[in-house]
Protein backbone atom coordinates (compact mmCIF):
# COMPACT_ATOMS: atom_id res chain seq x y z
CA UNK A 1 0.00 0.00 0.00
CA UNK A 2 1.15 3.49 -0.66
CA UNK A 3 2.52 4.85 1.82
CA UNK A 4 0.75 8.57 3.73
CA UNK A 5 2.80 11.47 3.34
CA UNK A 6 3.52 13.29 6.77
CA UNK A 7 3.01 16.85 6.24
CA UNK A 8 6.29 18.91 8.34
CA UNK A 9 6.33 22.27 10.73
CA UNK A 10 9.26 23.68 10.74
CA UNK A 11 9.90 25.78 13.61
CA UNK A 12 13.38 27.97 13.59
CA UNK A 13 14.55 29.48 10.54
CA UNK A 14 18.00 30.27 12.01
CA UNK A 15 21.31 29.45 10.99
CA UNK A 16 21.30 25.96 10.83
CA UNK A 17 17.23 25.75 10.23
CA UNK A 18 18.69 26.71 6.48
CA UNK A 19 19.81 22.83 6.33
CA UNK A 20 16.32 21.19 7.67
CA UNK A 21 14.76 23.43 4.83
CA UNK A 22 16.53 22.54 2.12
CA UNK A 23 16.86 18.27 3.26
CA UNK A 24 12.67 18.75 3.54
CA UNK A 25 12.69 20.16 0.00
CA UNK A 26 14.16 17.46 -1.22
CA UNK A 27 12.39 14.80 0.33
CA UNK A 28 9.31 16.07 -1.11
CA UNK A 29 9.27 13.34 -3.32
CA UNK A 30 9.12 10.67 -0.84
CA UNK A 31 6.12 12.37 0.87
CA UNK A 32 8.01 14.61 3.79
CA UNK A 33 5.55 18.01 2.82
CA UNK A 34 7.05 20.60 4.22
CA UNK A 35 3.39 22.22 5.13
CA UNK A 36 4.46 26.04 6.92
CA UNK A 37 7.42 27.42 8.61
CA UNK A 38 7.77 29.35 12.16
CA UNK A 39 10.23 31.35 13.68
CA UNK A 40 9.66 34.14 16.21
CA UNK A 41 11.96 36.96 14.17
CA UNK A 42 8.79 37.77 11.47
CA UNK A 43 11.69 38.55 9.14
CA UNK A 44 13.12 35.04 9.13
CA UNK A 45 9.75 33.54 9.11
CA UNK A 46 8.61 35.34 5.66
CA UNK A 47 12.17 34.49 3.91
CA UNK A 48 11.80 30.89 4.77
CA UNK A 49 7.81 30.78 3.60
CA UNK A 50 8.32 32.58 0.65
CA UNK A 51 11.89 30.53 -0.45
CA UNK A 52 9.92 27.25 0.48
CA UNK A 53 6.33 28.53 -1.04
CA UNK A 54 4.57 27.70 2.50
CA UNK A 55 2.70 29.62 4.62
CA UNK A 56 4.54 31.58 7.31
CA UNK A 57 4.04 32.32 11.17
CA UNK A 58 5.74 33.74 14.34
CA UNK A 59 3.75 31.72 16.78
CA UNK A 60 4.02 27.65 16.59
CA UNK A 61 0.74 27.40 18.65
CA UNK A 62 -0.64 29.44 16.24
CA UNK A 63 0.66 27.90 13.14
CA UNK A 64 -0.83 24.25 14.51
CA UNK A 65 -4.39 25.87 14.91
CA UNK A 66 -4.20 26.84 11.32
CA UNK A 67 -1.97 24.16 9.30
CA UNK A 68 -2.95 20.28 10.27
CA UNK A 69 0.88 19.34 11.26
CA UNK A 70 2.07 15.96 11.50
CA UNK A 71 5.52 16.28 12.81
CA UNK A 72 7.50 19.19 14.58
CA UNK A 73 10.59 20.10 13.32
CA UNK A 74 12.20 22.26 15.87
CA UNK A 75 15.43 23.62 15.12
CA UNK A 76 15.16 26.52 17.60
CA UNK A 77 18.02 27.04 20.43
CA UNK A 78 18.38 24.36 23.67
CA UNK A 79 17.10 26.94 25.84
CA UNK A 80 13.37 27.38 24.14
CA UNK A 81 13.18 23.09 24.05
CA UNK A 82 11.42 22.33 26.73
CA UNK A 83 8.32 24.76 25.95
CA UNK A 84 7.97 24.25 22.28
CA UNK A 85 7.88 20.52 23.20
CA UNK A 86 5.37 20.69 25.70
CA UNK A 87 2.94 22.57 23.28
CA UNK A 88 3.53 19.63 20.59
CA UNK A 89 3.03 17.14 23.35
CA UNK A 90 -0.12 18.01 24.69
CA UNK A 91 -1.63 18.08 21.15
CA UNK A 92 -0.43 14.90 20.44
CA UNK A 93 2.18 15.84 17.67
CA UNK A 94 5.23 14.66 17.09
CA UNK A 95 8.93 16.17 17.87
CA UNK A 96 12.33 16.16 16.27
CA UNK A 97 14.34 18.65 18.00
CA UNK A 98 17.53 20.03 17.55
CA UNK A 99 20.87 18.79 19.65
CA UNK A 100 21.68 19.65 22.50
CA UNK A 101 18.24 18.66 23.92
CA UNK A 102 18.09 21.04 26.08
CA UNK A 103 20.52 23.21 28.65
CA UNK A 104 20.02 20.30 31.46
CA UNK A 105 19.72 16.98 32.61
CA UNK A 106 16.48 17.74 34.65
CA UNK A 107 15.07 19.40 31.57
CA UNK A 108 16.18 16.73 29.34
CA UNK A 109 14.27 14.22 31.16
CA UNK A 110 11.33 16.32 31.55
CA UNK A 111 10.85 16.82 27.83
CA UNK A 112 11.18 12.64 27.48
CA UNK A 113 8.29 12.65 30.61
CA UNK A 114 6.12 14.88 29.36
CA UNK A 115 5.74 13.52 25.51
CA UNK A 116 5.73 9.60 27.00
CA UNK A 117 2.61 10.75 29.56
CA UNK A 118 0.57 12.40 26.13
CA UNK A 119 2.01 9.64 23.82
CA UNK A 120 3.78 11.60 21.86
CA UNK A 121 6.31 10.72 19.33
CA UNK A 122 9.79 12.36 20.44
CA UNK A 123 13.51 11.79 18.84
CA UNK A 124 16.59 14.53 18.60
CA UNK A 125 17.86 15.64 15.58
CA UNK A 126 21.36 13.58 16.43
CA UNK A 127 22.76 14.05 13.01
CA UNK A 128 26.79 13.05 13.02
CA UNK A 129 26.00 9.70 12.93
CA UNK A 130 23.92 9.57 9.93
CA UNK A 131 27.23 11.19 7.65
CA UNK A 132 27.74 8.82 4.89
CA UNK A 133 31.51 8.13 6.86
CA UNK A 134 30.00 7.35 9.84
CA UNK A 135 27.44 4.88 8.14
CA UNK A 136 29.83 3.03 6.35
CA UNK A 137 32.49 3.07 9.25
CA UNK A 138 29.33 1.28 11.49
CA UNK A 139 29.07 -0.76 8.98
CA UNK A 140 32.55 -2.43 8.72
CA UNK A 141 32.06 -2.51 12.49
CA UNK A 142 28.83 -4.69 11.81
CA UNK A 143 30.14 -7.14 9.10
CA UNK A 144 33.02 -8.25 11.66
CA UNK A 145 35.66 -7.42 9.43
CA UNK A 146 37.80 -5.70 12.24
CA UNK A 147 36.51 -8.70 15.04
CA UNK A 148 35.12 -7.08 18.21
CA UNK A 149 36.28 -3.46 18.85
CA UNK A 150 38.28 -2.73 21.65
CA UNK A 151 39.76 0.80 21.59
CA UNK A 152 39.11 3.99 19.47
CA UNK A 153 40.15 7.59 19.51
CA UNK A 154 36.87 9.91 17.90
CA UNK A 155 38.34 13.33 17.89
CA UNK A 156 37.15 16.57 16.65
CA UNK A 157 39.91 19.70 16.50
CA UNK A 158 39.39 22.64 14.33
CA UNK A 159 40.70 26.57 14.20
CA UNK A 160 37.34 27.27 11.68
CA UNK A 161 35.41 30.28 13.60
CA UNK A 162 32.23 28.36 14.68
CA UNK A 163 31.90 32.14 16.32
CA UNK A 164 30.86 34.00 12.89
CA UNK A 165 27.72 31.92 12.07
CA UNK A 166 26.70 31.02 15.86
CA UNK A 167 28.05 34.05 17.84
CA UNK A 168 26.35 32.80 21.02
CA UNK A 169 28.83 29.96 21.15
CA UNK A 170 31.01 32.66 22.91
CA UNK A 171 28.89 33.29 25.53
CA UNK A 172 27.36 29.58 26.54
CA UNK A 173 27.93 28.69 29.96
CA UNK A 174 29.21 25.38 28.86
CA UNK A 175 30.75 25.09 25.35
CA UNK A 176 32.33 22.78 23.31
CA UNK A 177 31.22 19.31 25.14
CA UNK A 178 27.69 20.74 25.26
CA UNK A 179 27.81 22.28 21.36
CA UNK A 180 30.04 19.80 19.38
CA UNK A 181 31.31 16.91 22.08
CA UNK A 182 27.67 15.84 22.26
CA UNK A 183 27.87 14.49 18.96
CA UNK A 184 31.50 12.80 19.33
CA UNK A 185 30.14 11.00 22.33
CA UNK A 186 27.11 10.08 20.41
CA UNK A 187 29.31 8.74 17.81
CA UNK A 188 31.26 6.43 20.92
CA UNK A 189 27.84 5.35 21.87
CA UNK A 190 27.15 4.86 17.97
CA UNK A 191 30.73 2.73 17.69
CA UNK A 192 31.17 1.15 21.05
CA UNK A 193 28.20 0.60 23.04
CA UNK A 194 26.70 2.14 26.49
CA UNK A 195 29.54 3.13 28.85
CA UNK A 196 30.42 2.50 32.09
CA UNK A 197 32.47 5.52 33.24
CA UNK A 198 33.88 8.79 31.94
CA UNK A 199 37.03 10.50 32.88
CA UNK A 200 37.52 14.18 31.59
CA UNK A 201 40.04 17.19 31.53
CA UNK A 202 38.49 20.62 29.93
CA UNK A 203 40.82 23.53 28.80
CA UNK A 204 39.41 27.18 28.15
CA UNK A 205 42.55 28.18 25.39
CA UNK A 206 40.75 30.62 23.88
CA UNK A 207 40.79 34.17 26.52
CA UNK A 208 37.84 35.75 24.43
CA UNK A 209 35.22 33.02 25.25
CA UNK A 210 33.13 32.06 28.53
CA UNK A 211 33.38 28.55 28.58
CA UNK A 212 35.62 25.29 27.90
CA UNK A 213 36.97 25.38 24.30
CA UNK A 214 38.51 22.06 24.79
CA UNK A 215 38.00 18.91 26.03
CA UNK A 216 39.86 15.66 26.24
CA UNK A 217 37.37 12.53 27.36
CA UNK A 218 38.37 8.98 28.57
CA UNK A 219 35.84 5.93 28.74
CA UNK A 220 35.83 2.76 29.62
CA UNK A 221 32.79 1.05 27.70
CA UNK A 222 30.30 -1.75 29.30
CA UNK A 223 31.61 -4.32 26.69
CA UNK A 224 35.44 -3.55 28.13
CA UNK A 225 36.29 -1.36 25.01
CA UNK A 226 38.16 2.19 25.56
CA UNK A 227 37.56 4.79 23.85
CA UNK A 228 39.32 8.47 23.54
CA UNK A 229 36.69 11.87 22.60
CA UNK A 230 38.57 14.90 21.88
CA UNK A 231 36.76 18.27 20.88
CA UNK A 232 38.22 21.42 20.43
CA UNK A 233 37.32 25.00 18.80
CA UNK A 234 41.17 26.12 19.38
CA UNK A 235 43.40 23.92 17.34
CA UNK A 236 45.34 25.32 15.01
CA UNK A 237 46.35 22.76 12.44
CA UNK A 238 47.20 22.81 8.61
CA UNK A 239 45.03 20.23 7.26
CA UNK A 240 42.17 21.13 9.91
CA UNK A 241 39.04 18.94 8.82
CA UNK A 242 36.12 21.04 10.10
CA UNK A 243 33.33 19.72 10.27
CA UNK A 244 34.93 15.98 10.04
CA UNK A 245 35.06 13.71 12.62
CA UNK A 246 38.34 11.63 12.71
CA UNK A 247 38.44 8.20 13.74
CA UNK A 248 40.42 4.92 14.92
CA UNK A 249 38.51 1.95 16.21
CA UNK A 250 40.82 -1.01 16.53
CA UNK A 251 39.30 -4.20 16.93
CA UNK A 252 41.09 -7.89 17.60
CA UNK A 253 40.95 -8.68 14.49
CA UNK A 254 42.08 -5.41 12.82
CA UNK A 255 40.79 -0.98 12.61
CA UNK A 256 39.60 1.19 10.93
CA UNK A 257 40.94 4.66 10.60
CA UNK A 258 38.90 7.63 9.22
CA UNK A 259 41.04 10.57 7.58
CA UNK A 260 40.35 14.33 6.50
CA UNK A 261 38.38 13.98 2.81
CA UNK A 262 36.70 10.80 4.33
CA UNK A 263 38.91 8.05 3.57
CA UNK A 264 38.55 5.10 5.38
CA UNK A 265 41.59 2.68 5.94
CA UNK A 266 40.75 -0.68 6.75
CA UNK A 267 42.95 -3.47 8.05
CA UNK A 268 41.42 -6.77 8.45
CA UNK A 269 43.55 -10.14 8.55
CA UNK A 270 46.92 -8.28 8.12
CA UNK A 271 45.80 -6.47 4.61
CA UNK A 272 44.55 -3.32 4.11
CA UNK A 273 42.50 -1.70 1.98
CA UNK A 274 41.74 2.48 1.48
CA UNK A 275 38.11 3.76 -0.10
CA UNK A 276 35.91 7.35 0.02
CA UNK A 277 33.20 6.89 2.32
CA UNK A 278 31.73 10.28 2.08
CA UNK A 279 28.44 11.50 0.41
CA UNK A 280 28.33 13.36 -3.22
CA UNK A 281 27.82 17.23 -2.69
CA UNK A 282 24.01 18.19 -3.25
CA UNK A 283 23.02 20.81 -5.12
CA UNK A 284 22.57 22.99 -1.43
CA UNK A 285 25.50 21.79 -0.01
CA UNK A 286 28.93 23.54 -0.28
CA UNK A 287 32.64 22.24 1.65
CA UNK A 288 33.55 22.75 4.30
CA UNK A 289 29.89 22.47 6.07
CA UNK A 290 28.99 19.88 3.13
CA UNK A 291 29.65 16.68 6.22
CA UNK A 292 27.21 18.42 8.07
CA UNK A 293 24.77 19.17 5.71
CA UNK A 294 24.68 16.35 4.12
CA UNK A 295 23.91 13.88 7.58
CA UNK A 296 20.96 16.65 7.84
CA UNK A 297 19.55 14.76 4.58
CA UNK A 298 19.71 11.25 5.84
CA UNK A 299 18.46 12.52 9.25
CA UNK A 300 15.21 13.73 8.16
CA UNK A 301 14.72 11.36 6.06
CA UNK A 302 15.23 8.51 8.92
CA UNK A 303 13.06 10.85 11.19
CA UNK A 304 10.30 11.57 8.81
CA UNK A 305 10.13 7.15 7.79
CA UNK A 306 10.20 6.11 11.23
CA UNK A 307 7.32 8.82 12.49
CA UNK A 308 5.25 7.37 9.68
CA UNK A 309 6.16 4.20 10.05
CA UNK A 310 4.93 4.14 13.80
CA UNK A 311 8.80 2.99 15.11
CA UNK A 312 10.85 5.02 17.42
CA UNK A 313 13.52 6.56 15.69
CA UNK A 314 17.37 5.62 16.53
CA UNK A 315 17.57 8.84 18.12
CA UNK A 316 14.35 9.23 20.31
CA UNK A 317 14.12 11.30 22.74
CA UNK A 318 15.02 8.35 25.18
CA UNK A 319 17.81 7.38 23.23
CA UNK A 320 19.65 10.67 23.73
CA UNK A 321 18.85 10.53 27.17
CA UNK A 322 22.52 8.33 26.77
CA UNK A 323 24.53 10.74 24.82
CA UNK A 324 23.34 13.64 27.14
CA UNK A 325 23.97 11.69 30.35
CA UNK A 326 27.57 11.11 29.20
CA UNK A 327 27.71 14.99 28.82
CA UNK A 328 26.93 15.44 31.98
CA UNK A 329 29.13 12.85 33.12
CA UNK A 330 32.08 14.47 31.29
CA UNK A 331 31.93 17.93 32.99
CA UNK A 332 31.23 16.21 36.30
CA UNK A 333 34.36 14.03 35.78
CA UNK A 334 36.51 17.68 34.46
CA UNK A 335 34.94 19.04 37.37
CA UNK A 336 36.05 16.48 40.12
CA UNK A 337 39.12 15.15 38.56
CA UNK A 338 37.12 11.58 38.98
CA UNK A 339 35.90 8.69 36.72
CA UNK A 340 31.92 9.30 36.67
CA UNK A 341 28.97 6.91 35.48
CA UNK A 342 27.16 8.33 33.74
CA UNK A 343 22.76 8.96 35.23
CA UNK A 344 20.45 6.69 34.02
CA UNK A 345 16.93 7.46 33.40
CA UNK A 346 14.65 4.89 34.62
P1 LIG B 1 19.98 30.62 15.47
O1 LIG B 1 19.95 31.52 16.63
O2 LIG B 1 20.65 31.06 14.21
O3 LIG B 1 18.49 30.19 15.07
C1 LIG B 1 17.50 29.93 16.01
C2 LIG B 1 16.19 30.53 15.47
O4 LIG B 1 15.13 30.12 16.32
C3 LIG B 1 16.19 32.06 15.44
O5 LIG B 1 15.87 32.50 14.14
C4 LIG B 1 15.12 32.44 16.46
O6 LIG B 1 14.41 33.61 16.12
C5 LIG B 1 14.22 31.21 16.41
N1 LIG B 1 13.40 31.03 17.62
C6 LIG B 1 13.77 31.13 18.91
N2 LIG B 1 12.74 30.86 19.72
C7 LIG B 1 11.69 30.58 18.93
C8 LIG B 1 10.34 30.20 19.19
N3 LIG B 1 9.89 30.09 20.43
N4 LIG B 1 9.54 29.97 18.14
C9 LIG B 1 9.99 30.09 16.87
N5 LIG B 1 11.26 30.43 16.57
C10 LIG B 1 12.09 30.67 17.59
O7 LIG B 1 20.61 29.25 16.00
P2 LIG B 1 21.29 28.08 15.15
O8 LIG B 1 22.75 28.33 15.08
O9 LIG B 1 20.52 27.84 13.92
O10 LIG B 1 21.10 26.85 16.16
C11 LIG B 1 19.86 26.25 16.34
C12 LIG B 1 20.07 24.86 16.95
O11 LIG B 1 20.77 24.06 15.99
C13 LIG B 1 20.95 24.86 18.21
O12 LIG B 1 20.39 23.97 19.14
C14 LIG B 1 22.31 24.39 17.71
O13 LIG B 1 23.05 23.68 18.68
C15 LIG B 1 21.88 23.45 16.61
N6 LIG B 1 22.93 23.22 15.60
C16 LIG B 1 23.12 21.94 15.23
C17 LIG B 1 24.09 21.64 14.32
C18 LIG B 1 24.29 20.21 13.92
O14 LIG B 1 25.23 19.85 13.25
N7 LIG B 1 23.41 19.31 14.32
C19 LIG B 1 24.90 22.66 13.78
C20 LIG B 1 24.63 23.98 14.16
C21 LIG B 1 23.64 24.25 15.09
O1 LIG C 1 27.08 23.66 16.74
C1 LIG C 1 27.97 22.70 16.25
C2 LIG C 1 27.37 21.45 15.78
O2 LIG C 1 26.40 20.93 16.26
O3 LIG C 1 28.08 20.95 14.74
C3 LIG C 1 29.10 21.82 14.37
C4 LIG C 1 28.74 23.15 15.02
O4 LIG C 1 27.93 23.87 14.12
C5 LIG C 1 29.92 24.02 15.37
O5 LIG C 1 30.80 23.33 16.13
Amino acid sequence: AAKQPVAIGMVGCGFYAQNHLNAWADLRPEGALLSAVCDRDAARAEAAGRRFGVPHFTDMGQMLDTVKIDLLDIATRMDTHQALAAIAAERGVAAVVQKPFAPTWEECVAIVEKAKSHGAWLAVHENFRFASAMRAVKKILDQGTIGTPTWARLSWRTGFDVYRGQPYLAEEEKLVIQDVGIHILDLARYFLGEVAHVSAETQKRNPKIRAEDTATILMRHESGAVSIVEATYAAKRRDDAFPETMLEIEGDGGSVILTKGEKVIVTTQGLSFEDQVGGPLLHWTSRPWHVSQEAVLHTNRHMFERFRDGLAADTSGEDNLKTYALVEAAYEAARTHKAVKPMQWV
